[in-house]
């Protein structure tokens, strides 16, 4: 069946986790396989950071990072990619909300929409309290990005005070032409 394309491209914001089987590889594939998604095209991907699981439940240490793509597909379309990839990574949704995962995918803006379906509300409803979506996304966001609904880039980090267990994977940095694009340049 064919993918639903839109005519225009809008710019997607996708936040990617892993905790289990080799998090950084599972990241690094991820990426790899956001780039070949049909109609979408991978502009920037931030540094891979290390970072403190959130929540009640005692689990390894996550890997999150954050991509921006070019997309033609339609926001419903492009989740369903996202899911794909995700169970090729051996994800199970199994309705566990807090437990450890080999891969995790979320769509956290397309464009400036605002959206409530079920199975998906734009932007991501806790993106502006996870300081693990938070820095990844400020490294390749231009300046002054707003979240609709939800504040300012720049004022949202400045309000979390979980960004002390963020930091950087030593060689996590993007290179090539995943790496930082013109649009994301501030
Ligand atoms: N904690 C961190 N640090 N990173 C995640 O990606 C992440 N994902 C989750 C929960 C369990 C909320 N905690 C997380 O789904």
């Amino acid at each position: 069946m064919a993918v639903p394309e839109r005519r225009c491209t809008v710019l997607a914001y996708i936040g990617l986790g892993s905790n289990l089987d080799d998090p950084r590889a599972q990241l690094c594939r991820a990426i790899h396989e956001l780039a070949g998604l049909p109609g979408c095209t991978l502009r920037a991907r931030s540094s891979l950071y290390a970072t403190a699981p959130l929540g009640p439940v005692a689990q390894p240490e996550f890997v999150n990072a954050v991509a921006v793509l070019t997309t033609k597909l339609t926001p419903l379309a492009l989740l369903g990619a996202l899911q794909g990839i995700e169970r090729d990574h051996g994800r199970v949704r199994d309705g566990a909300r807090w437990g450890p995962r080999t891969l995790d995918l979320d769509l956290l803006l397309y464009g400036d929409w605002q959206l409530q379906l079920p199975g998906l509300t734009l932007p991501h409803p806790e993106m502006a309290r996870r300081a693990f979506v938070l820095v990844p996304l400020a490294e390749i966001a231009p300046a002054g990005l707003l979240i609709p609904g939800q504040g300012d880039l720049a004022g949202l980090l400045a309000a979390r005070d979980d960004r002390d267990g963020i930091r950087p994977l030593p060689d996590g940095a993007p290179t090539g032409a995943a790496g930082p694009s013109p649009l994301s340049s501030r």
